[in-house]
């Protein structure tokens, strides 16, 4: 059987952002027109979608790298670059994607937990074309000779995790009956055999109460033992599925199993797991399944299986999966359940804040500037914005050095770096690319670019 693939980490990055032209008007007779250079076009995003025809992140398994397309570049003419179409990863339904720390690969941030069908989340945008020199114009430079280059697109490392997708889990020691029981209602037709962990991928069921007017997914979970939460069985990683499912129904062998357990000390064995795996999981809504109830001689061990989880505050059902006696009860009890706890879930769910969330603490970081000296006289300048400024602009290019110094002064960099320490002649180091430090400026001759550049400006923070 194939292994149950339900993890993967992959590495996401945007389009780039075509570069900006440089470009001025020919006409006959004419030795120079104006600046008619064309924009780049913007780099598609990576969009991570949820796809209810899925069932598994098998796709994620051989490849890890997925890029979208880049914008290309502009031309004379003022004709734009196009957009690089945005790249879709399709996952299954209950799909939880977090974003990777790049060195240690653990996970740092949520980003999205997609459980509506064609749910969607920009995990990597792409980068913004850059600006054509019509674009750089003023009244001073009629004739800017430099353009933007494009956005390098953003780059991350993230997780794919799915999760099931299940309102109810049947959970319990191995051999307890669990299969059984969905394979009897629901038309899940799970292996079902006499020896533990017959069961080593969760079913899944749909289950219909008998008038057929309302219904609920059930999963059963591969068996449970003692150790559990530490790793031992099979339990661990499916532990990890039964975190989102509203309901547990925990079934037990009255029977005692081959092995003559004790129903009841099972009942605790498995509690206590649940506990030590996640204490939230011990407090998550549980009915009690007391199972092959058709057995002989069970009526002692099922009083005092009732008294234990009574005294947990816990509601008991005898059953048996062989002859189907008590499992009406047990889904009519379960629906009701199910649809209270639903409507508590979705009322504190809400998947848009969490787009909205993780794009708002992606921008924070990406416009933090960080001032660290490297050895004496000299300075690194770091941060996710101001790296890419610097990367779009040709530093072959006089006059878009600089614009690029007008944009250094809009982001208070020399503020930044005095607060440091930084003095006139040190070296001020930004990724691969070096300047000296002079606070005397003359006039801004890029004032009249603020308005245009007032979005740029904007994305920083003033920070103290
Ligand atoms: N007498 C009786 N036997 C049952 C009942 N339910 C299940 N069994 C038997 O118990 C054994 C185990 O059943 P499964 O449904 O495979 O148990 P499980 O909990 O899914 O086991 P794992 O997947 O190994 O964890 C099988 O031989 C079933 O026929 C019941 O209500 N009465
Ligand atoms: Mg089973």
């Amino acid at each position: 059987m194939a292994s149950f693939t339900d993890l993967s980490k992959i590495n996401v990055k945007g389009g780039d952002g075509g570069a900006g032209c440089m470009s001025f008007r020919r006409e006959a007779f004419v030795p120079k027109g104006g600046p008619d250079g064309g924009d780049g076009g913007n780099g598609g995003d990576v969009i991570v979608e949820a796809d209810p025809q899925l069932s598994s992140l098998i796709d994620y398994r051989y490849k890890h790298h997925f890029r979208a397309e880049r914008g290309t570049h502009g031309q004379g003419a003022r004709r734009h670059g196009k957009d690089g179409a945005d790249l879709v990863l399709k996952v299954p339904l209950g799909t939880v994607i977090h974003e990777l720390d790049p060195r240690t690969q653990e996970p740092v941030y949520q980003i999205a937990d997609l459980t509506q069908p064609g749910e969607r989340v920009v995990v990597a945008p792409g980068g913004i074309g850059g600006r054509g020199n019509i674009h750089f114009v003023t009244s001073v430079r009629r004739a800017p000779a430099f353009a933007e280059k494009g956005e390098p697109a953003q780059e991350h490392w993230i997780e794919l995790e799915m999760k099931l997708m299940a309102d109810a889990a049947l959970v319990g020691m191995p051999s307890v009956g669990k299969s059984s029981i969905i394979a009897r209602i629901s038309a899940a037709r799970p292996k079902i055999a006499d020896y533990p962990f017959t069961t080593l991928v969760p079913n899944l069921g749909v289950v219909r109460t008998k008038d057929g007017s309302r219904s609920f997914v059930a999963a059963d979970v591969p068996g449970l033992i003692e150790g559990a939460s530490e790793g031992r069985g099979l339990g661990h990683q499916f532990l990890r599925h039964i975190e989102r499912t509203a309901l547990i129904l925990h079934v037990v062998d009255v029977t005692g199993g081959f092995e003559q357990r004790d129903p009841v000390a099972d009942y605790h064995a498995i509690n206590a797991e649940l506990a030590a795996y996640a204490t939230e999981l011990a407090e998550r809504p549980q009915l009690v399944v007391a199972n092959k109830c058709d057995m002989p001689g069970c009526e002692e061990t099922v009083a005092r299986l009732r008294q234990a989880a009574e005294e947990d505050g816990r509601e008991l059902f005898c059953v048996s999966a062989v002859t189907g006696a008590g499992l009406d009860d047990l889904v009519e009890r379960c629906a009701t359940m199910v649809s209270e706890l639903r409507s508590q879930i979705s009322a504190t769910e809400a998947p848009d804040a969490f787009n909205a969330a993780w794009e708002r603490k992606r921008q924070r970081r990406d416009r933090t500037i960080t001032v660290r000296q490297e050895s004496r006289g000299i300075w690194r300048v770091s941060g996710g914005a101001i790296e890419r400024m610097v990367i779009q602009t040709d530093w072959e290019n006089p006059e878009a050095l600089a614009y690029l110094e007008h944009r250094f002064e809009r982001i208070h960099l020399e503020e930044k770096l005095l607060k440091e320490g930084c003095r006139d002649g040190d070296e001020v180091r930004i990724l691969g690319f070096a300047f000296t430090f002079e606070t005397n400026h003359g006039t801004d001759e890029y004032a009249e670019l603020r308005d245009a550049d007032d979005e740029v400006v904007s994305e920083f923070d003033e920070e103290g």
